[in-house]
């Protein structure tokens, strides 16, 4: 395969309608994860210059974007949603090219764009607020919302259509006009996200696109005319976020790590649940915030189980996306693909059992991408870092239960709290599960993954602080109420005086 062929695509940021290179003229490379000799573009390393001529042109088109009414504002939002179903194919094979994850999920990661421009673009006409009576005669109370302003849109590469989609369709229809950094390992999918948006008549200076690692994200979070920054991505970003945020009072959205697991229950649909485990934990190479990292198998049931699934974990298809019948594609990066080894190192020193793969996949092609097999141990307890601590790679953990209270408290034991799922066919355990999992999301006799947008979409402890993003939440994150009282007796009436 000839892979220099073709003349590398130089992209740029966009400021106010204008596609323009960083002040610096720095640029950096996009490689292909699956072929590291490819590289998918060149991008602008942005710098604080750029930053803020793209804050200052976000709050001018603040101004004008915040009045017009958001059901027009909406029907910007169903031209878009067509247009990414249109161009669906295309953008897919970007994707899978950019950040690795398989075709048929790279189409699926822009059908989830596709859905949410829809939802909030028929939000548009629902963005309701409360009327009530007063305390007092004459007097009448509503509430309304209005947008937050110039919103920071920092986001990942694992879902680079659909993650942006959530925040920038959401504040878009609010009113708010944005700033978005996409990360710096899928920065081709979200430039053609704001083309996209600019064709289909979103006025220039409301989205505004900077490209760069940390240095762009920084810049943005402290800029003193940036009114919100929404966040997905680690742990350790997101507290730095929250720290500059919380120091200047800045309304910040964030959305953070997981540790999810699936329970198998001894009444189990076992092939159901070895399906379920086996999408969960090793769909996108495992590098979903909702994977599922950990197996907690009924006692019962484990030997059957394991003795049935890892056959068929060594069937996987591991290789380039692009190609037809893989079913797991590469790791992001290189740094990424150490973090991965580094955990079965751990996990081998802390006594688990290694069931199956542990190291990189490199035969042929594969040897010039950050392939690894997909990996399971055994014999994992709750307290080992590897049953602790975020992966995010094709790595599951399995851990064994007596009972669904001691399965709920493995679930349970750790710092985060996104995703959870259990399989039985006991309707009483499952309602149990929905009622103490310490999750935002809970599955029956579904994995971990694959959340919908009109859904709250978000996680307890250190997953988050405490925002949902889908479903009618995402629209508390991108507006503010506001209460108005209207006084028609033509008096001053006193409240909780002139009773
Ligand atoms: C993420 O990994 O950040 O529920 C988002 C899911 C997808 C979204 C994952 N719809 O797995």
């Amino acid at each position: 395969m000839k892979l220099f062929s073709r003349q590398t695509p130089v992209f740029r940021n966009c400021i106010n309608g204008q596609w323009l290179a960083a002040r610096s003229g720095k640029i950096f490379e996009d490689r292909n994860p699956a072929d590291t000799r490819e590289i998918v573009g060149l991008f602008p390393s942005s710098g604080s210059a750029d930053v803020n001529h793209a804050v200052s042109a976000a709050k001018e088109a603040f101004r004008f974007w915040s009045l017009v009414p958001a059901p027009k504002r909406g029907l910007i939002l169903y031209e878009i949603g067509r247009a990414l179903t249109q161009r669906k194919e295309e953008l897919a094979e970007l994707m899978t090219r950019e950040m690795g994850k398989v075709l048929e999920e790279a189409r699926g990661d822009i059908q989830e764009a596709v859905d949410m421009a829809f939802y909030a673009a028929g939000e548009g006409r629902r963005l309701f607020g409360d009327t009530t009576p007063s305390e007092l005669p004459d007097k009448f109370c509503l509430s309304v919302r209005r947008p937050v302003g110039v919103c920071a849109i920092i986001t990942p590469w694992n879902f680079p259509m659909a993650v942006p989609s959530w925040k920038i369709f959401a504040a878009l229809m609010c009113g708010n006009s944005m700033v978005f950094k996409p990360s710096e390992d899928a920065p081709a999918t979200g430039t053609r996200l704001v083309e996209i948006m600019q064709d289909c008549g979103v006025p220039s200076g409301v989205i505004n696109l900077v490209h760069g690692d940390g240095t762009v994200g920084r810049a943005l979070v402290a800029h003193p005319d940036v009114n919100l920054v929404s966040f997905t991505g680690s742990c350790a970003a997101g507290r730095e976020i929250a720290q500059v945020c919380g120091k200047h009072l800045k309304k910040h959205s964030l959305e953070l790590g997981g540790k999810n697991a699936q329970i198998v229950m001894d009444d189990a649909d076992l092939k159901l649940a070895m399906e379920g485990a086996l999408w969960g934990a090793f769909g996108t190479s495992g590098q979903r915030c909702t994977a599922t990292s950990r197996l907690i198998l009924h006692k019962k049931i484990k030997q059957k189980f394991l003795r049935q699934w890892i056959p068929a974990i060594k069937k996987l298809s591991v290789g380039n996306g692009l190609a037809e019948g893989v079913q797991v594609g590469p790791i992001v990066n290189q740094a990424q693909m150490e973090r991965v080894k580094s955990y079965v190192r751990i996990g081998l020193k802390e006594g688990a059992r290694l069931l199956t793969g542990g190291k990189p996949a490199t035969s042929g092609e594969l040897r010039y991408g950050h392939f690894f097999e997909p990996t399971v141990f055994d014999r994992v307890t709750p307290s080992m870092r590897i049953a602790q601590e975020e992966i995010f790679g094709p790595v599951v953990g399995v851990l064994e239960t007596e009972s669904l209270e001691e399965a709920i408290e493995i679930l349970n034991g750790t710092s985060y709290g996104l995703s959870s799922s259990i399989y039985t066919r006991n309707v009483n355990q499952a309602f149990k599960a929905i009622r103490d999992l310490d999750a935002g999301i809970t599955y029956v006799n579904g994995p971990t993954i694959g959340a919908e947008v009109h859904l709250p979409f978000g996680g307890i402890k250190n997953t988050g602080n405490g925002h949902r993003e889908g479903g009618r939440t995402v629209f508390d994150i991108f507006t503010e109420w506001k209460a108005a009282y209207i006084d028609y007796s033509q008096k001053l009436q006193r409240a909780q005086i002139d009773t």
